[in-house]
């Protein structure tokens, strides 16, 4: 099933751009270079679908990708990237918080965090953001790859304690092995279907 037709719809960088809102829609939100148009990809069962990168901070716009007629996902730009002037942080805030406060048909978000480190502040920024908002969220655990298996276990364990605690789950994926992402699928599908114990 997860292999159903996924195609890209448009890419926004202001409200005026998203598109109709008929589908529920599911936001990936993480820093730069996290992961996240990878995760995109694996979770559509296709390499092509999302433009990843080895370099980070390139994604200014809300981009929007339609699974069937199930749902959509949103890809809010990368943030937290050291270098970003002021006036790109500013304007990242505007266009995360119109979509992330003025999208009707936003039922999920997933925050991503890189498996390997710790959350950084901007996360944990975004964090209180969804929380404050009653916005749920998932956490994905990105590059689950690059973690023998006992690490990833104590890795998972400090997600669930700082930037998870808030979440409705963590799961660790990997892009490259596929690892975690039918449980993705299982999660998301759970809260589209209301399910979910916010
Ligand atoms: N080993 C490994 N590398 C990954 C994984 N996901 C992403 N990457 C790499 O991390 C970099 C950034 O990925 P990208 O999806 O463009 O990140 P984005 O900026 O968050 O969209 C790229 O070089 C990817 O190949 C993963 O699950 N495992
Ligand atoms: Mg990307």
């Amino acid at each position: 099933l997860r292999e159903a037709a996924a195609s890209f719809i448009t890419s926004a960088t202001s409200k005026a751009g998203f598109p109709p809102d008929d589908l529920p829609e599911v936001a990936l939100l993480g820093r730069s270079n996290v992961g996240k148009s990878s995760l995109l990809n694996a979770l559509c069962g296709t390499r092509r679908l999302a433009r990843t990168s080895a370099q980070p901070g390139r994604t200014r716009a809300v981009n929007f990708f339609r699974v069937g007629n199930e749902l959509v996902f949103a890809d809010l730009p990368g943030y937290g990237y050291a270098r970003v002037p002021e006036a790109l942080r500013v304007s990242w805030e505007r266009l995360a918080s119109e979509y992330l406060l003025g999208r009707r048909a936003l039922r999920l978000s997933l925050l991503l965090v890189d498996a390997r480190h710790d959350a950084m502040e901007s996360d944990l920024t975004l964090r209180q953001f969804l929380e404050h908002h009653r916005l749920p969220y998932l956490v994905a655990a990105t590059k689950a790859d690059k973690l023998g298996r006992g690490e990833l276990v104590r890795r998972e364990a400090a997600i669930r304690r700082d930037v998870g605690a808030g979440a409705l789950g963590v799961v660790a994926t990997s892009a490259t092995t596929g690892a975690g992402i039918d449980a993705l699928w299982k999660a998301i599908r759970q809260q589209l279907r209301g399910r979910a114990i916010a």
